[in-house]
């Protein structure tokens, strides 16, 4: 399934998430692990090496087997999703990833149901675009938590630049997530807002991993500290400058 010589090497500049967006986007799950453990190398046609990642590759016991499912609609859906797995990878969190359409797959739903309770995921992040059924249909066939991710961007199967973008901006697929009936609950984060689904998964998952929990905190610490930098830099240059800089106007 995996082939790196079939990879079109990364536009020159861009960074390390780009590539995973393009690994994840071409492997299939059970390959995931080996990205993890650093062994991918270089190829001619795609000559960036992998870069360790030092928080990524902290060995943590609360992730051998994988804790969380992540499942989309589409695969145009990855554009959005991935940045949900790079949150977990960063905490060293393993998730499984697959492409489950509510509409063009109707009966994987509730095998996927049944194989995420059989493989004791703790929580389900799924992302949908359009009328996004994907998210509330899971959450009706099983009792693990879901987390519904938005999406606004979809369908780039005509190519890199031709984008074409839901008729209503996102906000068709985030009513259809969160206006769940009463009895089957999705949580629902902002439109594309992936991120803040894996932050979510992790902190419904540090209920049960303290040590997760407390690098959850260290990552609010963080925030507090990059801000407060940012501040320090505004007061000394004053507004005008800062924005310059900043913006490089
Ligand atoms: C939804 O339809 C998917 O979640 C995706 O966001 C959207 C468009 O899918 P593609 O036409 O790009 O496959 O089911």
């Amino acid at each position: 399934m995996l082939s790196m010589g079939t990879l079109d090497p990364p536009p020159h500049g861009k960074t390390i998430a780009y590539r995973f967006d393009k690994i994840w986007s071409v492997t299939s799950p059970d390959r995931l692990p080996y990205f993890s453990a650093g062994i991918w190398n270089a190829s001619p046609s795609f000559p960036l090496t992998f870069i360790k990642n030092p928080i990524l590759h902290r060995h943590v016991a609360y992730s051998k087997k994988a804790l969380v499912g992540i499942i989309m609609g589409s695969s145009s859906d990855s554009k959005v999703m991935h940045a949900a797995a790079e949150i977990l990878d960063e905490f060293g969190v393993k998730h499984e990833d697959q492409i489950v359409s509510a509409h063009r797959t109707p009966t994987r739903l509730e095998d996927y149901a049944k194989h995420a309770e059989r493989e004791g995921f703790k929580v389900i992040i799924a992302g949908a675009g359009g009328s996004a059924h994907l998210p509330g249909m899971i959450a009706s066939h099983t009792i693990i938590p879901v987390i519904g991710v938005p999406i606004m961007v979809y369908n780039d199967k005509g190519g890199q630049d031709k984008f074409k973008f839901s008729a209503f901006g996102g906000l068709d697929s985030l009513l259809s997530i969160s206006e769940m009936p009463t009895g089957s609950p999705v949580v629902t984060v902002g439109v594309n807002k992936a991120a803040n689904a894996g932050l979510y998964a992790l902190k419904i998952l540090a209920n049960e991993h303290p040590d997760l929990r407390r690098r959850l905190k260290g990552y609010k610490v963080e925030q507090h500290r990059s801000v407060m930098k940012e501040s320090e830099e505004m007061r000394r240059l004053g507004l005008a400058r800062f924005a310059t800089k900043r913006f490089k106007k």
